[in-house]
């Protein structure tokens, strides 16, 4: 058994390190861009080696090296008790597409999964559960311009679509952040999570209304019901689930407005957490406040110090104007004792910030290091626990800006 870390990502080959032009580069700028699509595979016992996956449809001829857009996810989609990957593939001129990978006998094997979308153009999140109890994860994915939320699962005679939500904003104008699937009710039974925001705004940054949503199936439907709506004033990026002091929560993150008068940000991000109460009502906590960033990109649950309680690494995202623009990589842990909420720096960057986090046994050894993206920089960096303090390396490095989506560790 050997293990391989599997990143999905752009590759901004148009935008070199160390020159000028990375606020025009982060928002939309409206240039062409040159966008690589990559699916690295990367061994952690082998020097951090590389391997490039194939991100064509399985079965055509017509390679794909650019593209919009490339995310993934880990799961089961076969019941077989081995890992697959799941990709969601955006190209520039063509449909969307799934596929998945396997790793059989040390040779990366492709599966189709669907390519003929009837409303997602641009699938920007992908989340795996087994939601029927077959045994087999579904596949779910959040897309725009229609908030199309899309339900993919695996029959005798391939996958079949089922469309569980669809313009929560209206037409042409809902955008799916991200899905996730869990229980924060202590039901027995899983739902599905979105992170639904407007989509087009005039103003980056401005007051952008937006829902977290919870879909729960019940006699043969998809029934609605809202799990945070921001008052209106702003949407969430972020939203994953775990456990967190012991209980199963939605943990999210919402997008700050920028006041451009004042030049600040107000409200700032608030990294909040949800769960169900026996009557079926949302408990809502703060768990902390992202001073001077504009928002989070990545978040991850997990237990990296070992004792058996989960903690959240975050890394923030910062607009770059007069002391707004450091940007770190958190550890928010629990401090049962003094019941609150403590935060570490684990690193620090530039605007762009840590645009992927992920939790990885790297050694076998059951101590979990984390992997995270320093996307301006072109580089992605392993941190481990050792000697009493965090140690990164650089496992990854390129010329260029990166775009990093997902990374995930899978068995092989
Ligand atoms: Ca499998
Ligand atoms: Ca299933
Ligand atoms: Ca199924
Ligand atoms: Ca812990």
């Amino acid at each position: 058994m050997g293990r391989r870390l599997i990143i999905s990502m752009l590759d901004l080959v148009e935008r070199p390190l160390g020159q000028p032009g990375w606020s025009q580069a982060v928002t939309r700028s409206n240039r062409p861009e040159q966008k690589l699509l990559e699916a690295l595979v990367l061994d952690p016992d082998n020097g951090w080696s590389q391997e490039r996956l194939d991100l064509r449809y399985p079965g055509t001829a017509e390679p794909i090296e650019n593209g919009e857009f490339v995310v993934s996810e880990i799961g089961d989609i076969d019941g077989d008790g081995r890992p697959e990957i799941v990709f969601a593939v955006t190209p520039t001129k063509a449909p969307s597409y799934l596929l998945a990978y396997r790793c059989d006998g040390g040779t990366w094997q492709a599966e189709p999964i669907y390519r003929d979308f009837k409303s997602a153009e641009f699938i920007r999140s992908v989340a795996l559960g087994d939601l029927d109890g077959d045994g087999c994860d579904e596949i779910v994915i959040g897309s725009r311009p229609d908030g199309a939320i899309v339900l993919f699962d695996r029959g005798p005679s391939g996958y079949t679509a089922e469309l569980v939500d669809t313009q929560q904003q209206g037409a042409n104008n809902s955008n799916i952040r991200e899905v996730a699937i869990g229980d924060i009710g202590n039901t027995g039974q899983l739902d599905i999570f979105a992170a639904s925001a407007r989509a087009n705004e005039p103003v980056k940054w401005d007051r952008v209304p937006g829902f977290i949503f919870r879909y729960r199936k019940s006699r043969g439907h998809w029934e609605r019901s809202v799990i945070e709506d921001h008052d209106g004033q702003t949407h969430t990026r972020m939203l994953r689930i775990g456990k967190v002091r012991g209980v199963q929560q939605a943990v999210s993150c919402a997008v700050g407005v920028h006041d451009r008068e004042n030049q600040r940000i107000a409200p700032e991000p608030v990294l909040q957490m949800h769960t169900l109460n026996a009557d079926g009502s949302v408990k809502h906590e703060t768990i902390g406040v992202l001073e001077r960033a504009i928002k989070s990109r990545s978040l991850v649950i997990g237990d990296i110090d070992g004792d058996g309680e989960n903690e959240l690494v975050l890394g923030t995202r910062s607009l770059g104007f007069s002391d707004y623009g450091e940007t770190f990589l958190y550890v928010f842990k629990y401090d049962a004792a003094a019941g609150a909420w403590t935060r570490q720096t684990l690193d620090t960057s530039e605007p762009l910030g840590f645009h992927c986090v992920t939790l990885a046994d790297l050694d076998g050894d059951g101590r979990l290091a984390i992997i995270a993206s320093d996307d301006g920089k072109g580089e992605i960096k392993a941190y481990r626990f050792r000697d009493g303090a965090w140690q990164s390396e650089v496992i990854l490095s390129r010329p260029n800006f990166l775009f990093v989506n997902a990374m995930h560790m899978i068995e092989c």
